[in-house]
């Protein structure tokens, strides 16, 4: 057992420096946490004022124009410096060596320029704050972006592109470190599913991001130089930035939900005491995933003008997206059935999730089907059903991944009451702010609109409302997670009764993780 005066790899060094050139992989980890958590609060007021503007009809205190800046820094400030780097970046640093009894990371100094990565990206697209910003929205459709009068397109772009090499260096690092380092006995058939989810996102992390790379730069070549390849006027194919922008796009939006998905399993296991049900089945789906999601990008194109076929085959393949998650939800629900259930903070948002992200899953299918989504698409509804995937699907299982491993992060446990209520806020603001926009999307009102029709207006005050809980939720959740780790009470090394190997060594670990070799002979979720 151990004792918090023990060392270990936050009191093994002291200072700023120490921190700022760490190769270990949990301070690194770490320290994604706190910039995340600083990126996601910048998102999150950006947020707040495109919804009180949107607290009733006509302009209240921005204009169309302030309404688009800002409309445009929330969405891309929550996909690429808080939903991207999110759950690998900050659980998988931290917890993936760990779980499968490695020392380290493969390439410990690289994932430190990761983090740099991330951090000079930032900073080079928060430098358009001192510009005249920019208004293109997140997806910088061209030519649009190419002509918009925002001198920081090209600054944000640029910061976007650097972010992407963090992105895919992290990939790269978790693949070699996956293949590399497991414990002695540890088949890939018995590694943990939250290392399965890492694996399948880094798989999706080297082979999309590069094309999204080249697609940022092109943009930029194109605004400055003037190169020709996305602009109609100089001979380009707006279209074909779109093809390049969603080929990247799509598969992210299971990059940020399929570690995730790992975390909801290992939850799922431990709060209901019980061996996860159909392990491979969720090995499978996990990649199938991934794979399908390469397939489907023209979903996202179906007004486009792209062809009759092209739209018919991607909505059809769409659909195929939907098996592999129906199989895990499935086998979630049927690890639940009849276990011996606990109703623990990590628990409560793990079924959020469940709850939350069948919703954005489900409504999906409408989306992918050619002929509702000629009604559906640019409306609301879409801004709903992301929304719901995303923060059903990532935020969701952050929160569920951080309140689970926090006790082996800090060594400390939460203030449990506390950690509850932060979730029923979390929970119910999030389904106020968001389930009004299905209808009001349904109605017709179309999104990225600072104003709308008086008949729009009560679902959208509903909405302010909303957003205004779930933020209070944010709060309470970090300020939970803050205090526990200041002053917790002393958590124990297996506080939950866990069977992964990241339960075997103590709380915090020591800087070299375990103090002798790891060895497994059963499955991740085996019990005595
Ligand atoms: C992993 C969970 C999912 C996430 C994170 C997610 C995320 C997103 C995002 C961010 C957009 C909007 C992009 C934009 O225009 O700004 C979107 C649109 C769309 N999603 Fe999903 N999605 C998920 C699951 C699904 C599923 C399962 C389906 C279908 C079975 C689906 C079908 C669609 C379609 C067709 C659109 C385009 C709608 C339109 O613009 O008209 N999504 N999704
Ligand atoms: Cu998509």
């Amino acid at each position: 057992m151990s004792n918090l005066t023990d060392k270990n790899y936050l009191n093994c060094e002291k200072g700023l420096w120490s921190w700022l050139t760490t190769l270990d992989h949990k301070r690194i980890g770490v320290m994604y946490l706190i910039s995340i958590v600083i990126f996601a609060t910048l998102g999150a007021v950006f947020s707040l004022l495109l919804r009180y503007e949107l607290f009733s009809a006509g302009k209240d205190f921005l204009t169309a124009l302030q309404y688009n800046k800002v409309m445009t820094y929330h969405g891309a400030i929550m996909t690429f410096m808080v939903l991207v780097p999110g759950i690998p970046a900050v659980l998988g640093n931290i917890l993936l060596p760990l779980q499968i009894g490695a020392k380290d990371v493969a390439f410990p100094r690289l994932n430190l320029l990761s983090w740099y990565c991330l951090m000079a990206g930032a900073l080079i697209a928060m430098i358009s704050l001192f510009t005249t910003g920019v208004d293109t929205g997140w997806t910088f459709y061209a030519p649009y972006s190419i002509g918009s009068a925002q001198s920081g397109t090209v600054f944000v772009v640029l910061g976007a592109f650097v972010m992407g090499l963090a992105s895919i260096l992290t990939g790269l690092n978790f693949i070699a470190t996956i293949h590399q380092l497991r414990a002695k006995g540890m088949t890939f058939m018995k590694m943990p599913l939250f290392v399965w989810g890492l694996y399948a996102t880094s798989i999706i992390q080297i082979v999309a991001t590069p094309v999204v790379g080249i697609t940022l730069l092109l943009l930029v070549a194109e605004r400055l130089l003037g190169v020709g390849i996305f602009d109609p006027k100089l001979g380009g194919d707006p279209i074909l930035f779109q093809h390049f922008f969603w080929f990247y796009s799509h598969p992210v939006v299971y990059l940020m939900v399929l570690p995730g998905m790992g975390v909801i399993s290992e939850v799922v296991s431990t709060f209901s005491k019980k061996v996860i049900f159909g392990y491979k089945a969720i090995v499978y789906a996990s990649v199938a995933i991934a794979g399908v999601g390469f397939l489907v990008w023209g979903h996202h194109m179906f007004v486009s003008g792209q062809s009759d076929w092209a739209g018919v085959l991607f909505s059809f393949i769409t659909m195929f997206v939907g098996i592999p998650t129906a199989v895990k939800i499935f086998n979630w629900m049927t690890t639940l059935y009849k276990g011996s259930i606990e109703f623990r903070t990590p628990l409560l948002f793990a079924l959020g999730f469940l709850f939350v992200f069948a919703i954005g899953g489900l409504t999906g299918l409408f989306l992918a089907t050619l002929s509702t989504d000629m009604h559906f698409h640019d409306t609301y509804f879409v801004v709903s059903h992301f929304h719901y995937t995303m923060v059903g699907g990532a935020v969701m299982a952050t929160f569920a991944g951080l309140f689970y491993w926090w006790p082996k992060i800090c060594g400390r446990m939460y203030h449990e009451l506390s950690g509850q209520i932060g979730f029923a806020f979390v929970f119910i603001g999030f389904n106020v702010t968001f389930f009004p926009q299905f209808i009001l999307g349904a109605m017709g009102m179309p999104r990225r609109y600072f104003d709308y029709l008086p008949e729009f207006e009560h679902l959208h005050a509903v909405s302010t409302v909303g957003s205004t809980i779930v933020n209070i939720g944010m709060v309470i959740v970090f300020v939970t997670l803050y205090r526990a780790w200041k002053n917790g009470e002393v958590a124990g090394d297996n506080p939950w009764g866990g069977t992964t190997l990241e339960w075997q060594t103590t709380s915090p670990p020591p800087h070299e993780n375990f103090t002798k070799e790891m060895e497994v002979s059963g499955g991740p979720y085996d019990r005595p």
